[in-house]
């Protein structure tokens, strides 16, 4: 099989991210065609699969691929999504069909077969599915009762334009330009700051971005719709891998080798949790900078459950796994189960 393969949005973080991933990983793809706005479209992406001149965006022409990446917003994908998806398998980045019973929301080490025959996919948010490639090993060997995460996130989450800020901000404090940082993109300067503020403030007082963690946990391992989890995420200074520590009340007795061995087993984790090397390693953004797998560490019983609840701490590359390696990975799991065929 060789795909025709389509990606909307490829000049932003995610959708260069993308590019590379099919690249690096041999996706078969025939053809690579991109689609833009009027402002990228006719400038050239090179790429492995040769220079490509991006295309104005157009639903019939996306159609003819056989699957699309959208790498966009989600009002544009509310509005082309559905058209697209009746020609080409179409693999959504955006969280605007992400809770829709219809619509399967898949990382694909942890639910692959929930894909089978869909032709509309949602790829999960990035915190979640950093987070939930450390929490399944756990929750299929010990049971879960209860998740509360508390995140770091990069600058990365909010987009190109969101690390191009705490570049020049962080240049221009250092420089002596200025003694705090100009801000459009995040809510507050960011750099030598902490935000706990991203996306917008819901009713119940929790950000969308916290609320993302509660459903998309959920629907991800299958749980309750009511199982009890929660976030706080925070805006760290960091570029591009968001970090975050992990609590999870545990149906069963938890034994911390038990769950390392867990967790260096399961595809796309990392086990870096050595605490008497010198220096001692854990998970951090800068080792899980530009990786595949998520880092995770700092296993312990918990002191607050006791027997009952393991703490961990982890990083992943947000651009990767938290967006672009998910999509790409959701795409092979269509080549493997035959959808793409
Ligand atoms: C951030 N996690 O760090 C967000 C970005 O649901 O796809 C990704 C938003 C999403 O700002």
């Amino acid at each position: 099989l060789q795909a025709k393969v389509g990606v909307v949005g490829a000049t932003g973080a995610v959708g260069k991210e993308i590019v590379g991933c099919l690249e690096k990983r041999n996706f078969p793809v025939e053809s690579l065609r991109i689609f833009g706005s009027s402002r990228s479209a006719g400038s050239t992406v090179k790429s492995k699969f040769g220079d490509v001149t991006v295309e104005l965006f157009d639903v019939e022409a996306a159609k003819e691929c056989d699957v699309v990446f959208l790498a966009v917003s989600g009002d544009f994908a509310l509005e082309h999504a559905e058209a697209i998806s009746q020609g080409a398998i179409v693999i959504d980045n955006s969280s605007a069909f992400r809770y829709k019973p219809e619509v399967p929301l898949c990382v694909p080490e942890i639910n692959g077969s929930t894909i089978k025959g869909k032709k509309l996919i949602a790829n999960p948010n990035c915190t979640t599915a950093i987070g939930l490639m450390a929490v399944n090993p756990l929750l299929k060997k010990f049971g879960m009762k209860r998740l509360i995460m508390s995140t770091y996130q990069a600058s990365s989450g909010a987009g190109q334009e969101g690390m191009d800020e705490l570049k020049a901000g962080t240049k221009a404090v250092v420089n002596g330009e200025r003694e705090v940082a100009e801000n459009k993109v995040f809510a507050h300067p960011l750099p030598f700051n902490v935000i706990p503020h991203i996306d917008k403030f819901q009713e119940n007082g929790y950000t969308k971005e916290e609320m993302k963690v509660t459903w998309e946990t959920r629907k991800i391992c299958g749980l309750a719709d009511d199982f009890p989890a929660s976030c706080t995420a925070v805006r760290i200074p960091t570029y591009r891998a968001h970090s975050e520590s992990i609590v999870i009340e545990t149906e069963k007795k938890v034994d911390v080798a038990v769950a390392q061995a867990a967790l260096a087993a399961a595809p796309g984790v990392k086990l870096i949790d050595d605490i008497l090397s010198d220096p001692p390693t854990y998970p951090m953004p800068l080792s899980a900078t530009g990786q595949y797998d998520v880092e995770v560490g700092r296993v312990r019983r918990s002191e607050a459950f006791g027997d009952y609840g393991l703490e961990f701490f982890v990083s992943g590359d947000q651009l990767l796994r938290g967006a672009a390696l998910n999509a790409v990975l959701v795409a092979e799991e269509c080549v493997n189960n035959g959808d793409l065929a």
